[in-house]
């Protein structure tokens, strides 16, 4: 699909700021799986081969093991190189909706150790206004889950529990769950995530804010890096 094509063709520009001899954060989603399959595809030509991957989710771990790339982790390497990963919503200030993918809760934490996080995303993830194409993935300890679905449903957001597959609560690699916040447009996103912070019970969310200033993005009119 063109979804697809646009999706390879933001990862493979994205790829290209990968230095020889980064550690790299690799995000979580259908966009970053094929960032780390061009990754492993350059591995195969003899080149990057000494760049080492933080995976964001059991997921994305699983896939750079079964393609050989070299993994690690934060407690070997605090502070990464560079971060690529993916997003659900993206607004003119680059904020972003993450968490369609539910690895929400290691993605930003591993965003928030690298010294440079890049976005790559097809185009049709750019949005006017967060929270107008995507609700936001809230991810909460299973004790309690009810109380805070009551507090979220009070700051106005439409709530539903993320399933997994037979009808199950969806669990994260952390075994908790995601509640699905539809709030709408959101008129401030840093006071929201402000407010979600703030709760005992809520251990993430997907509001992403001021956390990239770089943006991949891939669409009819040819692929975009846009940097500060
Ligand atoms: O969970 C996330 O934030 C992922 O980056 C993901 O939702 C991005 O979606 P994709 O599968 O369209 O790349």
């Amino acid at each position: 699909s063109d979804v697809v094509r646009f999706k390879r063709l933001a990862a493979e520009r994205a790829v290209d700021s990968i230095q020889p001899g980064m550690v790299v954060g690799l995000g979580s989603g259908s966009t970053s799986a094929l960032v780390v399959r061009r990754l492993a595809a350059l591995r195969g030509e003899g080149r990057l081969t000494d760049v080492v991957g933080v995976p964001t989710s059991v997921e994305t771990e699983q896939l750079a093991r079964s393609l050989g790339v070299p993994l690690s982790t934060l407690e070997e390497h605090p502070v990464l190189d560079l971060t690529l990963d993916g997003a659900d919503e993206v607004d003119p200030e680059l904020r972003l909706i993450k968490g369609g993918g539910g690895a929400l809760m290691r993605e930003k934490i591993v965003a928030q150790a690298s010294r440079r996080v890049l976005i790559v995303v097809d185009a049709g993830k750019l949005s006017p206004r967060l929270g107008t194409k995507w609700p936001v993935p809230v991810e909460v300890l299973p004790f309690g889950w009810r109380s805070q679905a009551l507090f979220l449903e009070q700051l106005g957001a439409r709530i539903t529990r993320r399933e997994g597959r037979d009808g199950a609560p969806f669990r994260t690699d952390q075994g908790n769950f995601i509640l699905d916040c539809a709030f709408g447009p959101i008129d401030r996103p840093e006071a929201l995530a402000s407010r979600l912070e703030a709760r005992a019970g809520i251990v993430a969310h997907g509001l992403f804010i001021g956390l990239t200033s770089e943006l991949v993005v891939a669409g009819p009119g040819g692929v975009e890096h846009r940097r500060p």
